[in-house]
């Protein structure tokens, strides 16, 4: 049921940049743009983006172009996670990384025309977003992407690795390295239905929860995933010294910290009765995916 939606979401999104990056004059990039972002990978960003405005009733119509946009930054921070200057990998979604099938120059370029290209489709008059909206969307996205979100959590993360960090120190990581587009994915819904300040902080707040409870999911499947079910390299975490929570807690302790977190948004969730559904669903599969 949850693969069913997954796969009907990823289409979709799949559909719309296909459709944005063909209407676009040629260029040697559009190729590696589309091996990094089309045709792969869980689209999770997305159905949370979608779950998001089934919670608070904004139309999948209007999220279309987040979810694109969105997917396209996630897919730049991987291409550039790849790189042999970062995590050095060589497979990524069962196939070989961009750098390994363009070259490192060429996947550097298509990782930042993807970042670019978030922001085009934002801006696009093709979207029924109005300038307000769009504004405070940008807003946002940049600053869950920049230093103060991804970029800024993947320099701790390289800066912690065979150091000893304490709990926060590793929390603040994961959630700007992962949380923080996760926040975006919520609070971006929330800017488009409206939502008063507050709520948009503690929408935005309740994505980045869930972006953490994915990570942690994300570092159980580096130690009892298979190579062949997740389309990456696993066991890398403890060779590279990562700071995990796995590594200072241990994998049972970390197991029940992700419970009670699961817990603690699952209660959130539930105060939006039926409306949380599709969103609590796809949060089960966030705690127990394999994938
Ligand atoms: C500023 C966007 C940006 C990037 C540069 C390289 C970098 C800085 C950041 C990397 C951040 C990173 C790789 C975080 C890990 C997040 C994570 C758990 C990725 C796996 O996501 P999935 O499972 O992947 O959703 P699929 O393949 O399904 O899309």
């Amino acid at each position: 049921m949850i693969k069913k939606k997954l796969i009907n979401n990823a289409n979709k999104i799949d559909k719309y940049l296909l459709n944005y990056l063909n209407k676009q004059k040629k260029s040697f990039l559009a190729s590696p743009m589309k091996y990094g972002v089309i045709s792969g990978g869980k689209k999770i960003r997305s159905t949370i983006i979608l779950d998001a405005g089934k919670l608070l009733k904004v139309s999948q119509k209007k999220l279309l172009s987040i979810c694109a946009a969105v997917e396209c930054i996630h897919s730049y921070s991987l291409i550039h996670d790849d790189l042999p200057c970062m995590d050095n990998d060589t497979i990524r979604r069962g196939k070989p990384t961009t750098h390994k099938k363009y070259g490192e120059a060429t996947a550097v370029l298509a990782g930042n025309s993807l970042l670019t290209l978030a922001f085009e489709i934002i801006v696009s008059k093709k979207n029924s977003l109005n300038l307000k909206q769009k504004n405070e969307i940008i807003e946002l996205l940049s600053n869950c992407s920049g230093h103060t979100g991804i970029a800024g959590g993947q320099e701790l993360d390289l800066r912690f690795e065979n150091k000893n960090k304490n709990l926060n120190q590793i929390l603040d990581m994961q959630r700007k390295k992962t949380g923080k587009l996760f926040n975006f994915c919520i609070q971006s819904v929330a800017i488009i239905g409206n939502k008063n300040n507050k709520e948009k902080i503690l929408l935005g707040k309740l994505g980045e929860d869930i972006g953490l409870l994915f990570q942690l999911t994300d570092d159980f499947l580096d130690i009892k995933g298979s190579k062949k079910v997740t389309g990456k390299q696993i066991k890398k975490d403890n060779k590279k010294g990562k700071a995990t929570l796995i590594r200072l807690l241990g994998y049972e302790k970390t197991l029940r910290y992700a419970d009670k977190l699961e817990k603690k948004i699952l209660l959130k969730l539930k105060k939006h009765g039926k409306n949380a559904k599709d969103l609590i669903n796809t949060l089960k599969f966030i705690k127990e995916r394999n994938f």
